[in-house]
């Protein structure tokens, strides 16, 4: 009777391992598990036009480039927002990844026009152009640094700490401007097309949600999400 039970025991035991080993999303893409949140920009309104760049001061720069302080489709949907997680996670600290982040400089522009990052990650500035640029970022909250770059070399730098949003401009070409959001936590997304971010791998919990834009500014929601919750919310700008 005994040698039953024990046997009994030994075999359940042995099935909950089997199940627990199994179970989706363990040991290494545990990082990735969570909730998540995401959604929706929107300009209510008449998006101001984007207007013609100027760019005859240097033939290399080419021509045909406009304005991108406010990029919107025909629908309302506003690109270059920052959305990130601006309070809630109680002072967590979390690793910063290895791979940098890429600015680009292609036809006397930025790309992205919005950069987000890591505080502490390096920041890789690369220019595509046959131009030499001058890349300036001006913090209010980092130090400042402003570096002469010819074709083909390449910049890193870091940023340490926290500052939405870092303006960066080109002391050569007066109108070139983004924008660098460094941000301690990785829970941040930049709206592209269509307006839409998705931040994903959340702890649940109660957070503010914060957005950034350029020009239209800050809007700050409080959101709770459940473990695995996939949360959706909208961001209004008029
Ligand atoms: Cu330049």
């Amino acid at each position: 009777m005994k040698k039953k039970y024990l046997l009994f025991a030994v075999s359940a035991a042995y099935i909950l391992t089997l199940l627990t080993l199994t179970r989706p999303g363990r040991g290494a893409a545990a990082p990735l598990e969570g909730s998540s949140v995401s959604g929706v920009v929107k300009f209510a309104g008449v998006a101001p036009k984007p207007t013609a760049i100027n760019m005859s001061q240097d033939p290399l720069c080419g021509s045909g480039a406009t304005t991108e302080d406010v990029v919107t489709d025909g629908k309302g949907d506003l690109e270059n927002v920052v959305v990130y997680i601006s309070d809630g996670l109680a002072g967590a600290t979390f690793p910063v990844p290895d791979e940098p982040a890429l600015m680009e400089q292609k036809g006397c522009q930025y790309r992205p026009h919005v950069l987000a990052m890591r505080a502490g990650q390096k920041l890789k500035v690369v220019n595509n152009d046959g131009t030499t640029h001058n890349i300036h970022p001006i913090p209010a909250n980092n130090r400042e640094w402003n570096v002469s770059q010819p074709k083909g070399v390449v910049v890193e730098q870091t940023f340490a700490r926290e500052e939405i949003s870092v303006p960066v401009k080109c002391n050569v070409h007066p109108w070139m401007k983004s924008y660098i959001a460094v941000i301690k936590n990785p829970y941040f997304a930049v709206t592209g097309k269509g307006g839409t971010f998705d931040i994903k791998g959340l702890p649940p919990g109660t957070y503010t949600l914060q957005a950034w834009h350029e020009k239209l500014g800050m809007r700050i929601q409080k959101i709770t999400v459940g473990a695995g919750e996939a949360k959706t919310v909208e961001f209004d700008y008029k």
